[in-house]
């Protein structure tokens, strides 16, 4: 079957929605670093929007820092791919045509350092998962040690790391007497501009005092908040597709209707007219608590009870009314712990992501949202259980969900069959547990684990309880009858 491509754009089915912009004439505006699914269906849509517009700005150069996949897939299709947008009965397809290029940085690294460099460039946005800022968890310092890290230190030739390429790409720009481009994390990182700015700036101060400051004070690193749910693509989802359109598109992404980003107003150059789903505004960290405490923090739980329970995806964990009563319960929690916007109306908010983890057609795997959780709990979770204890108020809902993911790390479901832990301190926190026996010598050294655990939760006696309490019942009677416990049944 031929691909998606330039040539093929005009023999598609008459309901898929094409570009309806001229993709010679657009320049790129953008370069974007880590293009996974979520940059596809979020920020690559936001631009597509910008270049319908009529504002031709705004392509993007994109970049993989590790392999060839997306490349691979998309190259032969002229940079185009599906978006698919499945409301629970429906569903909508777009074609986005808004990404020109994707570098594989490790092949050619000058080359992505050019297209950052670039006189077009204006904007670059990340989405190199939790672990790619190469940033402590717990502390959000500069991970130490680091091999690729060590490496961009001694040289930014060809960089290792995203901030690497960051630091070298500003210095050209600096050299060629051109604007930094404004650098915007789009990671589910708490304060990811900030994160990233200090990432940068460390790192621009070991090489260049002088460019470090200039970084400081004319760059830009605005804090985000971003949320789509974005499923890993299957070759069941390719497959179907390709029946529909009668080409094969082997980038196509699926997503659901929601879409939001909340971008700081803190560009250092020109931006688009952002139009639906965009929101500029002074303060975002209160849309990002609420989001990572709220969705990220019950999607975690979801993820560790399910997988533990022999469940693959996100809705059919939902299926069960102790499941239900579980997120109801973490939801209750973790309210009492935000500061949430004026706009943002919680209970509605609360009820609009019950139904979006509902939704039968998007298929989330609970392991796809289990990997890295070393990276991800402290934002999720270990912050709101610290904010509730010093508030005096009770941790049930969440100290369950961190004992599941303790649990998760014995790499053993309910039935007794093996999962790989995706995580990049699976080793470590393999080798902390094996050498405990029971479980309480397991939750003494997870508190212990300081990477994750921030010392405000190692040394409470009553997360402890809660965790050995917890774990023990995970460990004796499997994660259905635990919830079911909780739910007092
Ligand atoms: P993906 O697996 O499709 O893509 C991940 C991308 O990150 C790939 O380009 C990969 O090469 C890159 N990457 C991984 N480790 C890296 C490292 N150590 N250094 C540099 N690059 C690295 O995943 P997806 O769905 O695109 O998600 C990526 C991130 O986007 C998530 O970790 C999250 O922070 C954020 N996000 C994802 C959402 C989703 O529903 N998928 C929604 C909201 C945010
Ligand atoms: C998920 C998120 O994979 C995960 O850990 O919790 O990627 C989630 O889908 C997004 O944050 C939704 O915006």
């Amino acid at each position: 079957m031929s691909r998606l491509s330039n040539a093929t754009l005009a023999a598609l089915p008459a309901d898929v929605a094409l570009p309806g912009y001229d993709r010679a004439a657009m320049t790129c505006g953008v370069v974007h670093l880590g293009i996974g699914a979520f940059h596809r269906a979020h920020q690559a849509v936001v631009f597509d929007d910008a270049l319908n517009a009529g504002d031709l700005r705004w392509g993007i150069v994109a970049a993989s820092l590790r392999s060839a996949g997306v490349r691979d897939q998309m190259a032969p299709q002229d940079g185009l791919y599906t978006m698919l947008v499945r409301d629970g009965s429906a569903e909508q397809a777009r074609v986005i045509g808004a990404v020109r290029d994707v570098i594989v940085a490790p092949q050619d690294p000058a080359g992505l350092l050019a297209a950052l460099a670039s006189v077009d460039t204006h904007i670059v946005t990340l989405t190199i998962t939790e672990k790619g800022y190469k940033l402590d968890p717990a502390t959000g310092a500069l991970i130490e040690g680091d091999p690729q890290l060590a490496a961009d230190i001694a040289s930014l030739t060809a960089p290792q790391t995203a901030p690497g390429y960051l630091v070298a790409a500003l210095a050209m720009r600096k050299a060629a007497g051109l604007p930094p481009f404004t650098a915007i994390s789009c990671d589910n990182l708490p304060h990811n501009g900030t994160r990233l700015r200090n990432a940068v700036l460390e790192l621009a101060r070991r090489h260049d005092v002088a460019l470090a400051d200039w970084i400081a004070t004319q760059g830009a690193f605005p804090e985000t908040m971003v949320d789509r749910i974005v499923p890993a693509t299957t070759a069941d989802d390719i497959a179907v597709l390709a029946e529909r359109l009668g080409v094969e598109d082997q980038a196509m992404v699926k997503t659901e209707p929601f879409i939001q980003w909340v971008i700081e107003d803190r560009f250092c150059g020109p931006r688009p007219e952002f139009g639906a789903g965009v929101q500029v505004t002074a303060a975002v960290a209160p849309w990002e608590e609420a989001k990572l405490r709220l969705l990220n923090g019950s999607h975690s739980g979801i993820a560790y009870l399910g997988g533990l329970a022999c469940i693959d995806h996100v809705h059919e964990v939902l299926v069960l009314p102790e499941a239900r009563f579980f997120v109801e319960a973490l939801w209750d929690e973790a309210q009492t712990t935000l500061s949430p916007p004026p706009e943002l109306d919680v209970a509605a908010y609360r009820r609009e992501l019950m139904a979006r983890f509902d939704n039968p057609t998007l298929k989330h795997r609970t392991r796809q949202i289990a990997m890295d959780g070393s990276q991800k709990l402290p934002q999720r979770l270990l912050a709101t259980i610290a904010a509730r204890l010093e508030a005096g108020q009770g941790i049930d809902a969440l100290s369950l969900a961190v004992a599941a993911w303790v649990r998760w790390q014995a790499g053993i479901d309910d039935a007794g069959v093996a999962h790989v832990v995706d995580d990049p301190l699976a080793a470590q926190l393999s080798a902390c547990l094996s050498a405990a026996a029971t479980t309480q010598d397991r939750v003494d050294a997870i508190l212990r684990f300081d990477a994750v655990v921030p010392p405000v939760l190692a040394s409470s006696d009553i997360f402890r309880a809660a965790l050995i309490r917890w774990l023990a019942q995970l460990e004796s009677g499997g994660a259905r009858k635990t919830l079911a416990a909780f739910r007092g049944e």
